[in-house]
């Protein structure tokens, strides 16, 4: 096929080639190398993968682009593309993935590409975590690439994973992944994602995440101009990044939040550093009860100590949030700014700060309208700055009252015998359908035991992990109160079933759990006990603890809510510092 079209792409890519940085490229580009001049087959259904490998070994030697021509291709295994672009006619050049493991089209090397082309995918609905089942993969070590005017549907993984540096992913449409839309990661730096659209992905619509195990952080991201609907998880993630610029996006109907900016204890990822939140449309975030991090602009500081500073938020609309416009939880030290954004019809409250936050907050001239609750709520000891009347009065738990755990030995039986009384009530969130539960705890020299009675009309155990009615325990045994687990520190579910799983690997399978359930009239007892592991205890010590619980309400194998006895908005999933404590009494 001829390159009638050649002159405006060649205009497009050099503005690409201003913005991403690459070197000089040639006055005159060599003729596009077709994959059908290699033998791909359009609309037969069958593997032009060979096909396409030839005509990018030689485009490589050529310093061409390599051309999908109008038409439906297949390609069972990885595309890679080395220091070539990969370039369509638009939508009506379609690449189909045969695979849904060895799916993505793959970029190295510099001054690579892939642009106007539409990637489907076979169906698949299990959820892949491989950077190769993304249905676009930039390697480590990229340097100078460009995603651009790509159409992805469906993906196992991610729509656009990214590592390396320089890059541009703007104008594309990505829509029905199972993992992130679009997900940059490592120390990218450089990184332009503009104009996107991501509708329907199975987490997050746009995520820069940088975690502690890569060694570096992503640096200068911009996040600017893109509209994202429809996400199972968050809309906007900055988890861990420096000088993160997040601009005019427009964002709605997300599961959990709007915008996310953490240190996360949980994936243990670095602090944010330089952040300008300006300009966004955010509405309907948090919508899905069954997630816990919700919030229209949420800030959680949760790994790293400061967690989050040089923040800044200005002129963003929150409306009709399902949870608190601006929510800013944990208890690593935030700095951060609040200006001229105006919040309409939050859930809850309009700017929420919750017990355990540190740091040095600033809110001046926001807009709150019409709020659910308070239309600001401090009940922290931080520095808040705010020319709005606060109004406390939301109980997190928080000082002030004393729980016990009394000392003997239940027999696990499912059964709550009279001596647990003894010990404190704590008592779980009450949910909307119901759901509700009280939970206690005991110990002798060797266990400590644990005693949870739920109220939970709704049976449901045939999913895995927190997707089945369970219950769960969060120990900080030590009291180190160090905010990421560490020594002392377990975390234990147990199913409806009896199932025992727990987030910490390994600790199912290395500990000696005696755990028994009973069915009630009205939900179900759990009684279960786990050996001390660092502790040797003592009448007058003090311990680190929550009691959470899951709840299946229509036997879909999906989890339709969570409850916890501390403040369920404070993130005990992530942050040992915001557990409960415990007194031991004899
Ligand atoms: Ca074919
Ligand atoms: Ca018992
Ligand atoms: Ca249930
Ligand atoms: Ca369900």
């Amino acid at each position: 096929m001829p390159p009638t079209v050649r002159p405006a792409l060649a205009l497009a890519t050099t503005a690409v080639l201003a913005v991403s940085g690459w070197g000089a490229a040639p006055a005159q580009a060599a003729a596009d190398v077709s994959i059908t001049a290699f033998g791909a087959v359009a609309g037969d259904g069958l593997d032009d993968l060979p096909a396409i490998r030839a005509a990018v070994a030689e485009a490589q030697r050529r310093g061409s682009d390599v051309r999908v021509p109008a038409g439906h291709f297949h390609h069972d295994g990885l595309v890679e593309l080395a220091g070539v672009v990969l370039r369509g006619t638009g939508e009506r050049s379609e690449l189909t993935a045969l695979s849904t493991e060895l799916q993505a089209v793959a970029l190295s090397g510099t001054g690579t590409g892939v642009r106007d082309v539409r990637l489907t995918t076979v169906p698949t609905t299990q959820r892949s975590s491989t950077d190769v089942s993304a249905r676009v993969f930039v390697r480590p070590g990229t340097d100078g690439y460009e995603v651009r005017g790509v159409t992805i549907e469906g993906a196992t993984s991610a729509g656009v994973i990214a590592f390396g540096d320089d890059g541009v992913i703007e104008d594309n449409h990505v829509s029905g992944t199972l993992a992130d839309g679009i997900h940059i990661t490592e120390g990218s730096t450089g990184i332009r994602i503009r104009d996107n659209v991501v509708r329907d992905t199975g987490d997050d619509q746009i995520a820069v995440v940088s975690y502690e195990k890569f060694g570096e952080w992503a640096r200068d991201i911009e996040i600017v101009g893109n509209d994202v609907s429809g996400g199972h998880a968050r809309g906007i993630t900055v988890s861990g990044g420096e000088d993160v610029l997040v601009e005019r996006n427009r964002i709605s109907r997300t599961g959990g939040a709007g915008i996310f900016v953490a240190s996360e204890g949980s994936y243990r990822t670095y602090p944010v550093r330089g952040l300008r939140v300006l300009r966004n449309q955010i509405s309907h975030d948090s919508q899905d009860p069954a997630l816990p991090e919700k919030g229209g602009i949420r800030l959680q500081a949760t790994n790293t100590d400061p967690s989050i500073v040089d923040a800044h938020f200005e002129r963003n609309v929150i409306r009709h949030s399902g949870d608190s416009g601006v929510l800013v939880v944990g208890s690593a030290v935030t700095e951060a700014t609040f200006e001229r954004n105006q919040v309409v019809r939050p859930a809850a409250y309009g700017i929420r700060v919750v017990s355990t936050v540190a740091g040095a907050l600033s809110f001046r001239r926001n807009s709150v309208a019409s709020s659910g609750l308070a239309p600001f709520s401090d009940a922290s000891s931080a520095d808040v700055v705010s020319d709005m009347p606060n109004d406390p009065a939301a109980a997190d738990g928080g000082p002030g009252e004393s729980y016990v755990a009394d000392r003997f030995t239940p027999v696990v039986d499912g059964v709550a015998e009279d001596a647990w009384q003894a010990s404190s009530p704590l008592q779980l969130s009450v949910e909307p359908n119901g759901t509700t539960g009280v939970a206690r705890v005991a110990w002798d020299e060797q266990r400590v035991h644990v005693l949870v009675e739920m109220v939970d009309a709704t049976p449901s155990s045939h999913a895995a992990n927190e997707h089945s009615d369970s219950v769960e325990m969060w120990l900080d045994e030590l009291n180190t109160r160090n905010g990421a687990r560490t020594t002392g520190d377990s975390q234990l579910r147990v199913g409806r079933d009896g199932a025992l799983s727990s987030v910490v690997q390994g600790l199912v399978g290395s500990t000696d759990v005696r755990r028994a359930v009973t069915e009630t009239p009205s939900g179900y007892t759990v009684e279960v006990s786990v050996p001390w592991a660092e502790l040797e205890p003592t009448a007058g010590t003090v311990v680190g603890f929550n009691a959470s619980a899951n709840d299946d309400s229509d036997d879909d194998g999906q989890r339709d809510t969570y409850l916890s006895w501390v403040d369920k908005n404070l993130p005990y999933w992530a942050d040992t510092r915001v557990y409960g404590q415990l007194t031991l009494t004899d």
